[in-house]
């Protein structure tokens, strides 16, 4: 735990008040919260004591760190690097070989039950040479780090879910955080790699209210994950009526209609994508015409179908949702009739 507060720590290197408070603002819309809690965030950010986060990075190809590199929104500049004490992040920090493994040892002696660990990629269990630093296997490392850790956010698909190196055949035994560590709270904070103002904005939640948010089954924050990418998505109303691209180069894909039968997991998967976008908020892969493949679900590479429909069981409620999705056709093109022949009625009146 670092000794100056958030506010000293973010006073002292520039920030201003105003910075400081568009922040908050920021801050409080990505966690769906009204305006009138930006002073209580603000207020409550400006006393808290920077946690220590030791963050260990396992199996995984680095794009989670790379997405959190990259955080925009709920940061001044990078919330990751301002408002916690980052102890230890192996691919980040200068320091290595012993050095950097004191550092660890060192934080989780000074911050013993009060650590914040964070977790990214799968744990291998088959065999434990396959996955190793310093010497230590990930297995023994992650059990040693959450041994005298607050909470464990688990951040990735890979850790949260066993994510790509646990999909078939499974090589390394891979498992995810939750699958090893049964005594502390998690957090689960899925996508592959997951959008970065949602780490940071699940930081800010725990900062601020010194608390575990509110998670849903899978263990992820409500306010980031509690609704699919098809109700939030701008391409909604095209399905509504019924209006799908067929292919990627045909007329309705020029018109940026629904992308559903391209094969979109949309609406079996949870996450904000379709409201805080990537790069900057500029897009997000629907926006770029590209059908979600639901990274932020469970076993979601071998779930695959990533150009079919959902159709078949494997997506789970992915029956249900194209049977609606097949009434959500017809009552579309039922619409669209009643809207052509409305327009008729018009123009015949109005000739
Ligand atoms: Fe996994 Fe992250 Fe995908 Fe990659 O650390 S969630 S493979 S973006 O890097 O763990």
């Amino acid at each position: 735990m670092a000794t100056s507060t958030l506010g000293e720590y973010l006073r002292a290197r520039g920030v201003s008040r105003r910075q400081f408070l568009r922040f908050c603002a920021t801050s409080a819309s990505l966690m769906a919260l009204p305006p009138s809690m930006v002073p209580r965030i603000a207020a409550a950010l400006e006393v808290a004591r920077r946690p220590s986060v030791i963050w260990l990075p396992f199996q995984e190809c680095t794009g989670c760190t790379e997405s959190i590199t990259r955080a925009h929104g709920a940061t001044i500049e990078s919330l990751i690097f301002e408002a916690i004490s980052l102890d230890y992040q192996h691919t980040l920090q200068a320091a290595a070989g012993e050095a950097a493994e004191h550092a660890r040892e060192k934080a989780m002696k000074d911050n013993w039950g009060k650590y914040l660990l964070i977790v990214d990629g799968s744990i291998p269990t088959a065999n434990p040479g396959y996955g190793t630093i310093a010497g230590v296997s990930n297995l023994e490392m992650l059990k040693e780090a959450a041994s005298g850790c607050a909470a464990v956010v688990a951040v990735g698909s890979c850790a949260a879910f066993g994510g790509i190196p646990q999909a078939n055949p499974n090589p390394t035994g891979a498992v995810s955080v939750s699958d090893v560590v049964k005594d502390k709270p998690i957090i689960n904070i899925s996508g592959c790699p997951p959008i970065p103002v949602v780490i940071t904005g699940t930081l800010v939640q725990y900062l601020t209210f010194g608390k575990i948010p509110e998670l849903d089954a899978l263990g992820r924050p409500k306010a980031f994950y509690g609704q699919n990418i098809h109700d939030r998505c701008y391409r909604r109303p095209f399905y509504e009526r019924g209006q799908f691209a067929e292919s990627f180069d045909d007329e309705g894909a020029k018109k940026g209609w629904c992308l559903f039968k391209l094969g979109c997991k949309g609406p079996v998967t949870y996450n904000a994508c379709a409201t805080t976008k990537w790069n900057n908020g500029t897009s997000f892969p629907i926006e770029a015409g590209h059908g979600c493949i639901g990274c932020s679900e469970p076993k979601f590479w071998d779930k695959g179908g990533f150009y079919q429909p959902l159709s078949a069981g494997d997506w789970g409620s992915g029956r249900t949702i194209a049977a609606a999705a097949g009434a959500g056709v017809v009552l579309g093109a039922a619409a669209a009739a009643l809207g052509r022949k409305r327009q008729k009625d018009v123009e015949a009146k109005q000739s």
